[in-house]
């Protein structure tokens, strides 16, 4: 790795940890993740802040790397398989609170990506709120993201949960 892309690397190290901000409503930690090279679909993972008084809600996102952008959620099914849907009428974000979008759970969702995605890609999704209105984010690809201790998990992903501390 020579200086200049050291440097470079720094620099996409420092814009993907910038959080968002627009009237109030802050976005932390946002990733997206696909599943490998030939993924036709992705997904991105954030934290949604709301530091205003009042209710808001993510109703739609959009982007140019994908056909359609999705609100998902996942649920449990009777037989126990966790499985995708979407949810139109998108996620409330608390008063003075938050909503986390995260692995297993709510998730924005693309479809039909046009283009392979690379960990380090940086892609710009908008997303649009009831009250806030649109809100442009650059979502960085990361590939190598391990759920977060705690998060929930699906039957496909037992592995480990709950057996030791990683801290
Ligand atoms: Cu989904």
């Amino acid at each position: 790795m020579t200086i200049r892309s050291f440097a470079l690397a720094l620099a996409l190290t420092s814009l993907a940890s910038v959080a968002y901000a627009q009237d109030g409503l802050h976005i932390d930690d946002a990733y997206m993740r696909t599943s490998g090279n030939m993924a036709t679909s992705g997904a991105a993972f954030m934290v949604i802040e709301n530091n205003t008084s009042a209710d808001d809600r993510i109703v739609s996102a959009s982007s140019d790397v994908a056909e359609r952008v999705e609100l998902h959620t996942h649920k449990q099914d009777a037989n126990g398989v966790m499985q995708m849907l979407e949810v139109p009428e998108g996620f409330v974000i608390p008063a003075n609170g938050a909503h986390a979008l995260e692995r297993g759970g709510d998730h924005v969702m693309f479809l039909g990506l046009k283009s392979p995605l690379a960990h380090g890609d940086v892609v710009t999704v908008t997303l649009t709120f009831e009250k806030a209105g649109a809100m442009e984010v650059q979502i960085p690809v990361d590939l190598e993201r391990k759920p977060m201790h705690g998060a929930k998990s699906g039957p496909m992903n037992h592995s480990g949960h709950g057996m030791k501390k990683t801290n």
